[in-house]
Parts: C-alpha cells; structure tokens; sequence
C-alpha cells in the first residue's frame, strides 16, 4: 500500500479546493469564483485499497498585502516543504504564463516529487492543450502534466493514479472513514463565507470573517446554531444586512440549506453583524477567529 500527505498548490482561482473536493467525493473546501477563498490549510482524505492519498489544500500564492494574507502565503509556503508530494493546479482556461512555470520549477527543487494538473478543460478548446503543455516543456518544466476537469470529472482517474505512484510505500495515515481534519463547526463557518463570497463583492467578503459562537445538537437531531459575521466597516455592516435585514435573511438561508445538507439534518440558524476594525491587521483577532497557522 502506497500512503503520504500531498501538498495542492497554484495561483488563486486555479480551482484547487474544487479539484480536492472532487477526488475526496466529498465537500471539504468551499470554493468561489474569488481569490482569496481558501484562507487556511484543509485536509482532504481519499481513501482506496491500494492507497491512501492525504491532500492538503492551501491558500494559494499572493502577492502580500496584510496580515492574513501573509500569514495564507506562509500557509502555502511551509506546507509544501512538509509533504510526500506536489500537485501544481494550473488553470487551462486562463492559460498557462511564464509565472507558472516559474513557480513550478521553485516549487520542483524542493526535492519532493512533484506533479502538474491542468483543470478546466472544460471550459478551454481542446486545439489550445498542447501549445500549453509545449509552453511549459520549452519553459523548462519536466513534471508530468494531466490535463483535467474537476467540474466534468474527466481525467481524475489518471491522476489519482499518478499522485499515488508517486508515495511512499507504508500503512494508512488516516481511518477509512476520515475524510478531513476539520471540525463540523469550522465547515459550518465557512459554509456561511461561502455564501458570502458569492453574494458580494470582493471587498466585503475579504474583510469578513465567521465565528460560530453556538453549535448545538438537540436531543430530536435537529441543531441549533448561532454565528457572527465580523466585517471592517460600518458601511459594509449596511450592506452585509441590507434594507429591513433582506440581504442577510437571503444570505443566511442559502447558507443554512448548505449546512443541512452536509449535516444531514435541519438546522435553526441565528446571525449577528459585528464591526471590528483592521481585525486582518491584528495576528490576535486572526487567532481568535480561527485563521492562519496554530
Ligand atoms: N469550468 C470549470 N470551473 C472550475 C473547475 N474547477 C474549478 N472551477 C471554478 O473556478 C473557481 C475557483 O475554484 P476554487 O476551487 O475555489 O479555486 P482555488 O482558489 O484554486 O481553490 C470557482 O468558481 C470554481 O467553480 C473546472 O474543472 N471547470
Ligand atoms: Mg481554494
């Protein structure tokens, strides 16, 4: 049996956190059409008879701009030298740039093994592959390349295989029924995050963060939950609740639904706003709010 932990890195937006949700088979990441979705390293197990692949997912690469961010690239940086393998996510639709092939020839000399997905297929004419992967050999690039679709599942068998070749021989990391190293309350706060980042525009959601003050589970299998959102300005607190509290209602009960369906039971869900100012300059409010490293 061949088992080790895999380190999925690339630029925001290259579809990382959908890529793992697919090969797991299940939700662990929440994903956007935003950068700066993923703030925190998630685990996702996949779990076969002959191996056992660990993904970490990751913040990505950004350029820093604050505390969180820096401390989202730190994220990306030590957990790339702390696996079994690579997996390089390149987004085929936006194409492939000098930048790329830059980070992975950075990230290949680590001197862990290391593999190039490239997702969205779907969305990219077929004629435009090999150019690109033409681009990244003459670039230097020696890793193997899998052209995939998260979206469509295409080409993730082929790639599972590759990853798993590429592990060491050993026993299980983790139970057969792990599929990730996160708490049901950290996936019912980023559920609401989700829907956030879908619903506003990017400078909101950059600046919000959830904190589930109450998780409870009643005696008749329903739960109980109550969350804060914490945004940087009062303006965006207006807009976050919106005329006579709609947008928040609207928001709240696309979230809760989500949570339902991945607790597979009916919740009863309670939001609060809160301004705290700069709370993504403050290393201790990251903290408290459940971000960056422990
Ligand atoms: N068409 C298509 N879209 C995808 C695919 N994979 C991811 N996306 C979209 O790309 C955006 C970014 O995905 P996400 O997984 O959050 O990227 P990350 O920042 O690298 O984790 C989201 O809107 C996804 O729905 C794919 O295979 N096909
Ligand atoms: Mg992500």
């Amino acid at each position: 049996m061949r088992s080790g932990t895999v380190a999925v890195i690339g630029r925001a937006n290259a579809g990382k956190s959908t890529l793992i949700n697919v090969l797991v088979g299940e939700k662990v990441a929440i994903v956007s059409p935003k950068p700066q979705t993923t703030r925190d390293r998630i685990l996702g197990v996949l779990t076969r008879e002959a191996y056992q692949i660990a993904f970490v997912d990751t913040p990505g690469i950004y350029k820093s701009r604050n505390v969180l961010t820096e401390d989202m690239m730190k994220t990306t940086e030590t957990t790339s030298r702390d696996v079994d393998a690579i997996l390089y996510v390149l987004d085929g639709h936006a194409g492939v740039r000098e930048e790329d092939a830059q980070l992975i020839r950075k990230y290949a000399s680590l001197g862990v093994p290391l593999l190039v997905a490239l997702t969205k297929t779907d969305i990219m004419p077929a004629e435009n592959l090999p150019a690109e992967v033409k681009f990244l050999a003459d670039a230097g690039v020696e890793a193997d390349i899998y052209p995939v679709s998260a979206r469509r599942g295409r080409g993730l068998k082929k790639l599972e295989e590759g990853i798993a070749a590429m592990l060491p021989e050993g026993d299980k990391l983790f139970p057969d029924d792990v599929v990730s190293d996160r708490s049901e309350k950290f996936m019912i706060a980023e559920l609401m995050r989700e829907k956030i980042l879908l619903k506003y525009d990017e400078e909101i959601p950059h600046g919000v963060a959830v904190v589930v003050h109450t998780f409870k589970r009643r005696e008749n299998g329903t739960y109980e939950i109550g969350l804060d959102i914490i945004c940087e300005k009062q303006a965006h607190k207006a807009i976050l609740i919106g005329k006579q509290g709609r947008a928040l209602k609207e928001t709240a009960s696309f979230a809760r639904q989500d949570m339902e369906k991945f607790l597979g039971a009916k919740v009863f869900l309670t939001t609060y706003v809160k301004v705290r100012e700069d709370w993504r300059d403050s290393e201790r409010l990251i903290k408290e709010f459940g971000y960056g490293e422990d």
